[in-house]
């Protein structure tokens, strides 16, 4: 499907009528500074209508974007940015777990990974919580443009090894590698 528009619609904190809405629900969740508003844009192809960069762990919204009218992509807050308090991580915790807590119309989940890093503690924790809840996963493995050939293929044994029987599409927010990929198991 091709991205015809794409609006941001408005940032929640709790409870929301928007979450009600019989539009499916994308929803963008990973660590802070992983790239999920960079790739939110790349998908989009927008430059910017996703924040991104700036001063990381500052978005404590989840903020709904209007894709084609039709489907909502949601940019959930990074979990796990040390920088900030404990109190503050733990209520960004709380925030994601309570909105994929949320019965919705329809969801579908991308966990973002780091390639660089693969999935830490708490990315194999969130995808614990995401099986539990039964929601459908896509996982994505950004910044792959960051690791040369061998280092690539090293970083995509290790991760499929940490999580088994699942795929994991290699992606870059910067050369758009994966961007089709992901859109097609966004829509299908
Ligand atoms: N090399 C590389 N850098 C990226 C990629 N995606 C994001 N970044 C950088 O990673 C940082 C965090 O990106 P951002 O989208 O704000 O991450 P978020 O906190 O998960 O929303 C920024 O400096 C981006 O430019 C990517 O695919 N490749
Ligand atoms: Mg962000």
């Amino acid at each position: 499907m091709k991205i015809e528009s794409a609006i941001f619609r408005k940032g929640i904190r709790g409870d929301d009528r928007i979450l009600n809405e019989d539009k499916p629900q994308i929803a963008f969740v990973g660590r802070s500074n992983v790239g999920k508003s960079s790739l939110l844009n790349c998908l989009l192809n927008r430059k910017d209508l996703v924040k991104s960069g700036k001063m990381p762990g500052k978005t404590r919204e989840i903020n709904f974007f209007l894709i084609n009218g039709k489907y909502y992509f949601v940019d959930l807050p990074g979990y796990g940015f040390a920088k900030l308090p404990i109190d503050v991580r733990e209520q960004i915790a709380k925030m994601i777990q309570w909105y994929f807590f949320q019965k919705v119309f329809h969801r579908k989940a991308v966990l973002v990974l780091d390639a660089k890093v693969g999935p830490n503690a708490m990315d194999l924790e969130m995808y614990r919580i995401l099986r539990d809840q039964k929601e459908e996963v896509i996982i994505v493995a950004n910044k792959i443009d960051a690791l040369n050939q061998k280092e690539r293929n090293t970083q995509l044994k290790l991760m499929a090894e940490e999580m088994p029987g699942v795929e994991i599409i290699p992606c870059s927010a910067k050369t758009k590698e994966g961007r089709e990929k992901i859109l097609e198991k966004i829509f299908s």
